[in-house]
């Protein structure tokens, strides 16, 4: 178990990510988008099937599946950490069967009834975020009375779900879930509270991995850009002060500087918090 932020690499096996080819290429593609991943200094992968983006549509299940399972059986079988990004329980069953050790779930089990009854049940670990409508329609569910105590108040009732559903504390990461149903003013305002949602007392999951709010901060002696890859370098900022404010891992597209974010922060920090991914499911087999 390693007492350092977690850096936990993207890979978005979607069609709109993966430009050419048929399934197998994106299948081929994201395995070894894993693989530079790791080389570069992640300690886990979040494999995802579904864009999450403002604006995107759903996918199918069968879509979801055939996208995601075959990624986390060939990264799982290479011996990486993996997490699934996945909304819809039957996913994120067949991705854990495959080998995830993480059930990465946006909506923190609101958009699928059978989410948390799975996760109690298999004993894995989740990252509950926060949440409040799917991306056609988040943009319109951007009103807080405070975003930072609602945040709380919201993940405060996704734990307490959580729990009565039957899945144990010590598996619960929460996450504030930066551009869901904020606006970039409310983005910066929950990453300046990291300190309150620590208060949650849950190890807490930063991703803002070239999201449009640090579009402005990104645009330091260039012209403000709407190229993603453009951010990468304010994505590694925030990374370094999520690390050394404590938080339990980042999500990032690209993994090098907030590798090297991460053990500048454990050397200046000393230990953080860590989360046992495997023990429960290792010790019921
Ligand atoms: N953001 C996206 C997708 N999945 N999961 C968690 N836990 N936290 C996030 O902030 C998050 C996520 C959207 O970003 P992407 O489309 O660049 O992956």
């Amino acid at each position: 178990m390693t007492a350092r932020c977690q850096v936990m690499g993207i890979i978005n096996v979607t069609p709109d990510s993966f430009s050419d080819g048929g399934r197998f290429l994106e299948v081929d593609a994201a395995v070894r988008r894993g693989f530079e991943l790791m080389r570069d200094g992640a300690d886990l992968l979040d494999v995802g099937g579904e864009s999450t983006r403002p604006g995107a549509q759903r996918v199918s299940e069968a879509d979801e599946l055939a996208r995601v399972v075959p990624v986390v059986e060939a990264l799982s079988r290479g011996g990486f950490p993996v997490s699934v990004d996945t909304m819809r329980a039957s996913v994120a069953q067949r991705a854990v069967e495959a080998g995830a050790v993480i059930v990465n779930d946006v909506s923190g089990g609101l958009a699928d009834p059978g989410m948390l009854p799975f996760l109690a049940e298999a004993d894995v670990t989740c990252v509950l975020m926060h949440w409040r409508a799917h991306s056609t329609r988040m943009d319109d569910y951007c009103f807080y009375d405070s975003v930072v105590d609602d945040v709380c108040t919201e993940l405060r009732d996704r734990v307490d779900s959580a729990l009565a559903a039957g899945v144990r504390p010590e598996r619960i990461i929460l996450d504030p879930g930066l551009g869901f149903a904020k606006t970039a003013a409310q983005s910066w305002e929950l990453l300046s509270a990291l300190p309150a949602l620590h208060g949650l007392g849950f190890p807490l999951l930063v991703g803002a991995s070239r999201k449009r709010f640090l579009a402005e901060a990104a645009a330091y002696g260039r012209r403000e850009s709407d190229v993603p890859a453009d951010r990468d370098e304010a994505s590694d900022a925030v990374a370094a002060i999520a690390a050394a404010e404590g938080a339990w891992g980042v999500r990032v597209h690209s993994v090098s500087g907030a590798a090297a974010a991460s053990r500048v922060a454990a050397r200046l920090r000393g230990p953080t918090v860590a989360v046992d991914l495997v023990g429960a499911r290792a010790a019921k087999r």
